[in-house]
């Protein structure tokens, strides 16, 4: 694969679609929920982590992978789900807690599991990153090909499970890749004040494995920084650190209004959507009449997920405990 006018016309439709579904279940969020924060009403209760600003990462390291590889991501994950391709529709009766969704709504907005594209996620911080260790050790001895991707933000990286699972990972050489996506705040705490080190990214030499930095929150570089991992993952070179520069444009969660980021901190909330629109029309890869069909045809389809959702039954009660272990 390379960075094709195709792959970039792909990566722009998939930054528009994850935002368009951030943008509605924003709207969702809030019904109900004011004047007074009410936390547990309306259609969607409870937390809500948008990826509004993330979607260059999403698109950019998905778009370089293919079917048998396997994903696991955090507490943050719409721009990465919409990028591997997982059904919006079940992901959006999912997060509307449907009978309809990828795990008859019992997972929620941060636990989402679609075995058809090898994804998952999950809200405890650092948890995913052994489980894709594990699949690329799974495969690299079963022969089979795949390798494991895991997405975890800046502030994860502290966890002690990270520093041993990218151990094992240098230890075993596998096939293996953590995106490390910095939008430099773990809720309302900045890089600064919670990470010895500028670049996470440095840390790779520690563990046997190779580091990348990508600045500029750029799909096409991150696109480039992700084949070259994963060419790497694929012929026997080992793992990745790939520290992804990102903006995370709004609170931590819905309801933060993340007041905190003040002066100088603020100028790298640029929204890169527009950014890369402009880019690929520049270059004659989008027209303004291409871009604006695209847009179109994609807020279409992320409503129609958003009826279905609305529209679909809530599970029986009686079903609650289904499902409770794995066979
Ligand atoms: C093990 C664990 N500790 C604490 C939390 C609470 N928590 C949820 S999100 C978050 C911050 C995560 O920051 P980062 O990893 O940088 O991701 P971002 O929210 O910026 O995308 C924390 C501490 C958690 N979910 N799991």
């Amino acid at each position: 694969m390379s960075l094709t006018s195709d792959v970039r016309r792909k990566m722009y439709e998939v930054m528009v679609r994850s935002r368009a579904f951030d943008d509605r279940l924003t709207e969702q969020y809030w019904i109900d929920k004011k004047p007074i924060f009410a936390f547990g009403a309306g259609p969607l209760p409870g937390e809500l982590h948008t990826s509004h600003g993330q979607e260059p990462v999403g698109a950019g390291v998905c778009a370089a992978l293919l079917a048998d590889d396997m994903i696991t991501t955090g507490h943050r994950p719409h721009h990465i789900a919409v990028a591997r391709g997982v059904d919006l529709k079940s992901l959006t009766a999912e997060i509307f807690g449907r009978k309809t969704g990828l795990s008859g709504g019992r997972g929620g907005h941060m636990h989402i599991y679609d075995k058809r594209v090898n994804f998952s996620s999950s809200g405890i911080i650092a948890e995913g990153l052994g489980p894709a260790a594990g699949m690329a050790l799974a495969r690299k001895m079963q022969g089979k090909p795949g390798i494991g991707i895991s997405f975890i933000g800046e502030g994860a990286v502290n966890q002690g499970a990270f520093h041993e699972v990218m151990n094992i990972v240098g230890v075993f050489k596998l096939p293996f890749i953590c995106v490390i996506e910095d939008n430099k705040y773990a809720v309302t705490t900045h890089k600064s004040a919670s990470t010895a080190t500028e670049r996470n990214s440095d840390r790779a030499t520690c563990y046997g494995m190779t580091g990348e930095f990508v600045s500029g929150n750029d799909p096409d570089l991150i696109y480039a920084a992700a084949e070259r991992a994963v060419t790497r993952a694929r012929t026997g070179g080992g793992g990745t650190i790939l520290e992804v520069e990102t903006a995370r444009l709004l609170g931590h969660f819905m309801g933060d209004p993340g007041g905190y980021i003040t002066g100088e901190r603020k100028l790298y909330q640029v929204d890169p959507i527009p950014i890369y629109r402009r880019r690929l029309i520049d270059e004659n890869i989008l027209t303004e009449a291409t871009a604006s069909a695209l847009e179109l045809a994609v807020n279409t389809e992320v409503n129609e997920a958003m009826r279905f959702a609305a529209e679909s039954p809530f599970p029986d009660p009686i079903d609650a405990l289904n499902c409770t272990f794995a066979d």
